[in-house]
Order: structure tokens, then C-alpha cells, then sequence
């Protein structure tokens, strides 16, 4: 853990009464799960708390009742509540303060502002943060946070939200950060009432149709290079209108192709709507793709990491395989 511990992060929010939640865009099953899990645990300590995720809530996570729970504040509501109490502002799962979009600026208004994240990029934003880059995800930091404080508040659905950020960032238990204790953790989960089958099957089982037509096309665009140790694939804005699928339904997309035997590293190169490029990078049997997010200002952790290339597709492209010539050699075939 750098920065403080998280007997610390306790007593900052044991002193708070007003709190806002920060996370970061493009929310994930971790970053949704944290934001709801607090709401809830936050509320049953007694505390006044709103949760602000920027952009849209991708709908597969609507079963933990995120129309409910995030996003009840409007920004001017948030800004004149800000301006006249005291708001303790907690960010989670975000590795930079640029990350928490719209909301940056709320964030750091706050008369205090803490941070938890398990991101090894994160610099430690906040004025007091606790960043811990063995963890699997924030939900397990957050439940060690939630033991801490009292166990007895952590009912079946702090528990589901829980549970639902432990699998997701950890591939349901499949990825190299999950250690014995996420099970161990994984199971107290389950004791305190997540139930795993209706969690997986809300998750992965409720796919819209597009979003796996356009899993269909991307996997048919991919090209495998330098020997079949990395595989390269699209999402265009047409591959988007023709599938009908939303720019949200891109997640899966790499997991799928990090199934092909043999390859250490998956690119996907994402045409956005303000006309970037995202670039989500995959790696296999350890090979480091953080280094190459990095190298473009983005971040993420060593096997699962992104950035954003402010350039048309086939720029962002070039310029990603010649930092992949660096690792990989000149031998692109
Ligand atoms: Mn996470």
C-alpha cells in the first residue's frame, strides 16, 4: 500500500458527514461496483452521499440498481451543496485526476479529498490517498476498508456490488491479480449473500445483440502479427452502425482475442466519437503492455492496460507497432 493505510481513509470518512464519490469514465464492473457499494455502506454509516460517474452507465451493470443509486445530483446541485458544507470527495478506481471526466473540477472542490485505487500508475492524487497495486480491484480494497470500519453493515447487496467488481476485474478468478485471498474474500462475499450465478449471468449472459455482432466483426478484421505473438483488431465507427451496436458494447472484445494460443498481446484500436482513437492493450505470460500505454500518456496495470492516441486510426496504428518493434523486434509478419 503507498500512501496511507486504510486505518487512515476510516477515520477521514468516520469524520465525514456530507460525502461525494468520484470514479472514472468508461466505468467499469469495479469502478460501478465501488460507486454502489459505498453508496450503500456510506448511507448505512449514517452519511449524506452522492456518487458522481462521468459519461453514461453502461446498462449491463443496471442490475445493481445504478439508475437508483448514481448520478441523483445535477451539477448545479452538486456545486451549490460544495459551496456551502463541508464535502469530503472520494474517488476509487481512478488513476489520474483527469480520469474522473466532467467531474474533475467537483472533485477538487471538496474540503477534502481522498483516494483509493490499486492502479501502479496512480501518482497519488488526492491529498490523502491509499494506493494499493496488489489488489485485485478496488472492491476488494474496499471490503478490507468496509471490515475495518463495521463488518455488521456490509448487508447482501454491499456484498453483490462487491462481488460483481471482484469477477470483473479479475475475469471471474482467471487473471494473474487474482491471489488466494480474492477467493477467500470471493467466498465471505458469497456468505454475506452475492450470489455468483445471478451476478455472472447479469454480467455475461446479457449481452445486446449488437454488441456481439460487432464482437463477430472485430474478430473477422484482426490480423496476427510479429509471429502470432500479438493480435491487432478494429472498432471502427462503420463496424458501429452496422452491427447497431453502442460504443459501450466494445468490452469482451479483447478478452476474446486474448484466447488465441500463442499470442502475448492484444491491441484493439477504437475509433471514438470525438474522434480519438483508444487503444486497449492485452498482455499474455507477463508481457507488459502498461509500458506501451504509458509511453502514450495512458495507464492501467501490466496486463490490462490503455491509453488515448489523438490522431486518425492508421496514425494511432503506426505509431503503437513501432513502440511494439521495441519489444518485439522489426519482424512484423
Ligand atoms: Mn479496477
Amino acid at each position: 500500500m503507498r500512501g496511507v493505510g486504510l486505518d487512515t481513509i476510516a477515520s477521514r470518512i468516520r469524520d465525514a458527514s456530507d460525502v461525494f464519490l468520484f470514479t472514472h469514465e468508461f466505468a467499469d464492473g469495479d469502478a460501478l461496483g465501488s460507486m454502489v457499494a459505498l453508496t450503500l455502506y456510506l448511507e448505512a454509516m449514517g452519511k449524506s452521499v452522492h456518487a458522481f460517474v462521468p459519461g453514461k452507465v453502461q446498462s449491463v451493470y443496471q442490475f445493481l440498481a445504478t439508475d437508483e443509486l448514481l448520478n441523483t445530483m445535477s451539477a448545479g446541485q452538486a456545486t451549490a451543496r460544495i459551496d456551502a458544507a463541508d464535502v469530503t470527495c472520494l474517488s476509487v478506481d481512478a488513476a489520474d485526476v483527469d480520469r474522473l471526466g466532467e467531474w474533475k473540477s467537483l472533485f477538487l472542490s471538496g474540503v477534502e479529498r481522498l483516494v483509493i485505487d490499486h492502479h501502479d500508475t496512480n501518482a497519488g492524487f488526492g491529498e490523502v490517498f491509499a494506493v494499493d497495486g496488489s489488489a485485485s480491484s478496488c472492491c476488494e480494497i474496499l471490503f478490507e476498508l468496509f471490515n475495518l470500519i463495521d463488518p455488521r453493515l456490509i448487508d447482501a447487496r454491499i456484498a453483490s456490488a462487491l462481488y460483481t467488481g471482484l469477477i470483473a476485474d479479475t475475469g471471474s478468478f482467471q487473471y494473474a491479480n487474482t491471489k488466494a485471498l480474492s477467493l477467500v474474500h470471493g467466498a465471505q462475499l458469497i456468505e454475506l449473500g452475492a450470489s455468483p450465478d445471478e451476478i455472472s449471468r447479469s454480467i455475461y449472459e446479457s449481452k445486446p445483440y449488437g454488441s456481439l455482432r460487432l464482437m463477430a466483426a472485430s474478430v473477422a478484421a484482426s490480423r496476427l502479427m510479429y509471429g502470432g505473438q500479438v493480435v491487432v483488431s478494429y472498432v471502427t465507427r462503420n463496424m458501429l452502425a452496422d452491427s447497431g451496436a453502442l460504443d459501450e458494447d466494445t468490452e469482451g472484445i479483447t478478452d476474446e482475442l486474448r484466447c488465441i494460443v500463442g499470442t502475448k498481446a492484444v491491441v484493439l484500436f477504437k475509433e471514438a466519437s470525438d474522434g480519438s482513437v483508444k487503444v486497449s492493450l492485452r498482455g499474455k505470460y507477463g508481457f507488459d503492455v502498461k509500458r506501451i500505454a504509458t509511453t502514450f500518456g495512458g495507464g492501467g496495470h501490466l496486463l490490462a492496460a490503455g491509453c488515448t492516441i489523438r490522431s486518425e486510426l492508421g496514425e494511432a496504428e503506426v505509431r503503437i507497432l513501432a513502440e511494439l518493434d521495441r519489444y518485439l523486434g522489426p519482424s512484423r509478419i
